[in-house]
């Protein structure tokens, strides 16, 4: 067998050894990898995307997304929930995620709330703030927009117009939902003020991979962000602190410290806050992709949202759904018995997520233009609304 035959080589850590991470250190999943990557102390390239990496990743994986990871033998990643999972397999030991199935089930729930549920508020405090979108699109316009033969403020000028449209009017944040997106992230920071009073990380004594997935906010939107972050600052510093004690965490001083060996009690606000919000919103969605549609009305908390379908919600739906399905009797009636009590478990199977043609041979993370959607895509099944399967 060649020895770097990317097909057939085994991969061990060493399959990392000159990995390029494309991103830009100011996007939420980036800094949820970057953030895994340092603690691990797994060494890595970083690569500021311009438009034109963009592409590339584009091209390579079949999401315009970032981040993405280039293996020195030609392989691409994307999606960090994906990618974390696969470099978790390969690592020897100080796992991120619990070996136990109730506690590794409640995790991935855990991760998936704050990658997807906490990204309007984010979105929102960022571009809707005349402050923040002035000092993130110039930025932004400066460095992700550096290769675009245009002046400096009418790149400026578009991408804020861009992301209002989408993230913000286009992704339901209204005059009538502002206060009820805003109450998310005020929610979450008591939320974990409260936890980081007790104890250092979410899940003990050393960082897991609920710290990294809150820190894709938190970090790189609420604690950056001039209007989130001075809440941050006023009403949670043990948050603020919190975020540079995860950025500055190292496996190899952590090696000592376990990890809880039950979801602690003071989980259950985030549990409770899934069966009121993210779950009902999950099924809504999952229902209006089944039907086919673009977009979608649907009360949250009780109040009327109009939304866009995201396919890739749907997605992660199934997976949780099927995560729940893979565990063993005794662990599936524990973690019942919690959602049960959060008045999450109905929320939860309310609708079953149906296949949107999202990675149907299951590759994640290692998708192609050709893998990641079923043929024809859902551009042409669905509509406008998800142009780029993502609703993002
Ligand atoms: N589920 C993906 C989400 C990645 C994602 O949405 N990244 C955002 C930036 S933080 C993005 O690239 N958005 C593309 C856009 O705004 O057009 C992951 O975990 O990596």
């Amino acid at each position: 067998m060649a020895q770097n035959d990317p097909v057939n080589a085994p991969d061990s850590l060493a399959s990392l050894n000159g990995m390029t991470v494309y991103g830009l250190d100011l996007s939420y999943f980036t800094g949820k990898l970057q953030a895994y990557l340092r603690y691990c102390e797994l060494p890595f390239r970083f690569v500021d995307m311009n438009t034109g990496d963009m592409r590339k990743v584009a091209q390579k994986t079949g999401m315009a997304q970032m981040p993405a990871i280039e293996l020195a033998d030609g392989r691409w990643l994307t999606d960090t929930t994906a990618i974390i999972d696969w470099i978790e397999g390969l690592r020897p030991r100080i796992e991120v995620t619990s070996k136990d199935p109730v506690l590794r089930f409640f995790s991935l729930l855990m991760e998936d709330y704050a990658d997807e549920w906490l990204w309007r508020p984010a979105l929102h405090y960022r571009w809707s703030f005349r402050s923040d979108a002035e000092h993130m699109g110039g930025r932004i316009a400066r460095e992700m927009m550096r290769d675009l033969p245009l002046p400096v403020w009418l790149r400026k000028a578009t991408i804020i117009r861009r992301q209002k449209t989408k993230y913000v009017r286009g992704d339901g944040v209204s005059p009538a939902t502002r206060a009820h997106v805003e109450s998310i992230y005020l929610r979450n920071l008591s939320d974990l003020e409260a936890i980081f009073h007790t104890r250092p990380f979410m899940m003990g004594n050393r960082p897991s991979l609920v710290d990294f997935a809150f820190m894709g906010p938190m970090f790189r939107h609420f604690s950056l962000d001039p209007t989130p972050a001075k809440i941050m600052r006023d009403q949670a510093p043990g948050v603020y602190e919190w975020v540079g004690r995860v950025w500055n965490a190292k496996a190899s001083e952590y090696g000592g410290n376990s990890l809880l060996d039950e979801a602690p009690q003071d989980w259950s606000p985030f549990l409770r806050d899934m069966g009121r919000g993210y779950l009902p919103y999950l099924a809504a969605n999952a229902l209006a992709a089944g039907q086919r549609r673009g977009q979608f009305n649907t009360q949250i908390e009780g109040v009327a949202y109009h939304l866009p379908v995201n396919l890739n919600r749907v997605h992660c739906l199934g997976r949780l759904q099927a995560a729940y399905m893979a565990l063993p009797p005794y662990a599936a009636k524990i973690v019942r018995l919690r959602l049960e009590r959060a008045e999450a478990w109905q929320p939860f199977w309310q609708v079953r997520a149906p296949k949107v043609g999202f990675d149907p041979g299951d590759n994640l993370p290692f998708l192609t233009a050709k893998t990641a959607w079923t043929r024809g895509g859902p551009r042409l099944r669905i509509g406008s609304a998800v142009h780029d399967g993502h609703g993002r």
